[in-house]
Order: structure tokens, then sequence, then C-alpha cells
């Protein structure tokens, strides 16, 4: 009998420990598919198109880029769209795998919340955006003002703390869950102006009935480094996640493309070969396809193409790059890949 309860009682254990030991990796490729958090919402970087029905977008693209790794398909995705205030809480829950839905790397978000975040793929800050009929030309005429922003986001504190630093009396703060919601009390003139992330307000704008009647003032009120993230305690799958972002600049950096990639796939360069794993097993090492680069950038592009894709000159959402934070560091951005080696 006490044999029988310590036979049983070590196969719990194991099991336990086992299941504990799964990395989301193993899950992932089991499933034969990612579940990818998204916004759904946002102009430019994760909505769905009226055309395709299908999920679009700057963020959707860093989904497809992980599935492209994976299963040499971008297309191996399900998309769960999350407001702000569910994101950490589907992370969480395992609902999603990973999410790429224009959030802010915070200390608490990393600490008391308890996710794990990946490289910044887009470097923002907050703005402010009124209609030109209001005539103000900046955020510090603001005082007393009712302003509109969605809720479980950096923007709705950083507005608080922008107020009280003023010292401003009889400031009023609306927040809603989604920000079709922000922007329809915005519209109808139940708050003075709009706060979020300024991609955020460049996208919303462009889709007004009349974007030229709506401005956005000309101060940053934060720093928003935006990006993806996952289940904290998984490093194989953070890691895999994390280069796929780096491979991503790093291809941009050599000057890799959608279009020239089979060319650099004959280069005799030691380091485009590793990169692109034709020798080396720095895939493998990341319990990766060896040629999880190629993948990526033959299915999705590098980082300036995806950025061009959804915020380039041709796109609705235009945001100018050249010499911004998300221009690479070798043209004076931010956009840095530690080395392929
Ligand atoms: N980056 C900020 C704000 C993110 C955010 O929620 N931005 C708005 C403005 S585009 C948004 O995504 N709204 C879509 C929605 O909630 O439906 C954060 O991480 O808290």
């Amino acid at each position: 009998m006490k044999r029988l309860v310590l036979i049983v009682l070590s196969f719990l254990l194991l099991t336990a420990f086992g299941l504990a030991q799964k990395s989301r990796m193993d899950v992932v490729m089991e499933r034969g598919k990612l579940i990818c958090g998204v916004n759904g919402k946002a102009p430019g970087f994760g909505y769905v198109d009226e055309k395709t029905g299908k999920y679009m977008g700057f963020d959707v693209d860093f989904c497809r880029a992980v599935s492209a790794a994976l299963f040499d398909d971008p297309d191996r995705v399900e998309y769960v769209p999350l407001t702000a205030k569910a994101r950490f809480n589907a992370i969480q829950t395992g609902e999603v795998d990973v999410v790429f839905r224009n959030t802010t790397i915070t200390t608490s978000r990393d600490g008391s919340v308890g996710v794990d975040f990946l490289p910044v793929n887009f470097y923002d800050g907050q703005g402010v955006m009124v209609k030109k009929e209001l005539g103000v030309k900046s955020v510090y005429e603001l005082e007393g003002a009712t302003v509109c922003t969605n809720q479980g986001t950096t923007t709705e504190k950083n507005w608080t703390d922008f107020v009280r630093s003023q010292g401003w009396k009889g400031n009023k703060l609306l927040t809603f869950e989604s920000f079709d919601k922000v922007f329809n009390a915005f519209m109808s003139g139940r708050c003075d102006a709009v706060t979020t992330d300024k991609s955020g307000l460049v996208g919303w704008k462009a889709k007004a009935p009349d974007p030229e009647a709506l401005v956005i003032l000309p101060e940053t009120l934060s720093k928003e480094p935006l990006a993806g993230f996952t289940f904290q305690n998984d490093s194989r799958w953070r890691d895999a996640l994390t280069w796929i972002v780096y491979a991503t600049i790093q291809a941009e950096e050599f000057g890799i493309t959608q279009k020239n990639l089979d060319e650099f796939l004959k280069s005799d360069k030691p380091a485009i070969r590793r990169f692109l794993g034709l020798e080396g097993t720095l895939g493998k090492g990341l319990g990766l396809p060896n040629d999880f680069v190629a993948r990526v950038i033959r299915h999705v592009g590098n980082y300036g193409e995806i950025y061009d894709r959804h915020l380039g000159p041709n796109s609705p959402f235009f945001i100018p790059r050249k010499g911004s934070l998300n221009d690479l560091y070798t043209r004076g951005g931010l956009m840095y890949s530690p080395p392929f080696r």
C-alpha cells in the first residue's frame, strides 16, 4: 500500500514537473498555429481591413513574423483582439501566446503585473488632439479642459500627472474601455481634447470624416516605448520571440529585403550566412528552425519594409520615420539589434 502511494505520488510529481517545464514554444508547435493578441481597432497598427476582413497592421506583421519563423507560413495565426484593459490578463491566463498591441514598457507592468517584454518595435510618445475650432495651439492652454482617453493605459496616468504637476484646477478626465468610444465622445463634443500615443492620434485623425478639422498639438508628454510581451519565466519562448523581432531590424541593417533575399542566400560573407542560417546553428540554438530569419524576411520583410507597408508615405497612416527614434541607429534612430553571432 505504502509503495503504491509512493509510486502514485512520484508519478504526480513528475507530471507536474514536466508540465511546469513545458515551454509555450512546444504548445504552439503542437497546436500548429500561433494565438496572437492584437489591438483590433488601432488604425495602422492592428485592425480588421474593411475590404478583406483580415487583420492588418504594423503590430499584426510581428505576429506574422513569428508564424513565418515557426511554420514557414505567415498565416498560421489566430488573432485575438484585446482592449488595453484586458491585454495583460490574456497573457496571465494563457489565452494568447504573445501580445503585439501598442503596449508601453513600464516598470510595474514588468514587475507587479508580471509580464516579460520583447524588444521595442516602435518608439512613441503621448500627444493631445483638439478640434481646430477650439483655437488651442499648445497643451499648456488646456487648464480646466475635459480630456478623454481609454482605461488601463499609461495615457490615463500620464495625463493625471501632467495636470497635477501644472497645478491646474477644474480639469476632468473621461475614460472609456475602448478607443472608438473615446473618439466618439470627443467628436460629439463631450470632451475638449483626446489624448493617447501620437501614433494612435495620427491613425484616428486620418480616419475622421474631416481630418483637416483636427489638430495634433506639438508637445510630446511622455516616453512610450511600445513592445510585444509574453509570459514570465519561459525563457525559451521569450528568447525565440526576442530574436525574431531583432531579426527584422538586423535584416534592414544588412539591407536584406523580401525582393533581394535570394541574392543574399548566395552570399559568401560569414555574417550573412550565419544570419540566414546557411551555416552555424544560431536558429537551432534558440529552438527555432535554423533558417528562421530567412523565413521571416521572405514572408514578412525587414523592419523598414514592415514600417513602410503600414506607416510609410503611401499608407493612409503616414508617420515620418527618417531621423526619428524609429530609424536605424546608423541613421540616428534607436533601432539597433545586438549581433547575430
Ligand atoms: N501605449 C499605451 C496606450 C495604448 C492604447 O490603448 N492606445 C489606444 C490608442 S490607439 C488604443 O490602442 N486604443 C484601441 C482600443 O482600446 O480599442 C499603453 O500601453 O498603455
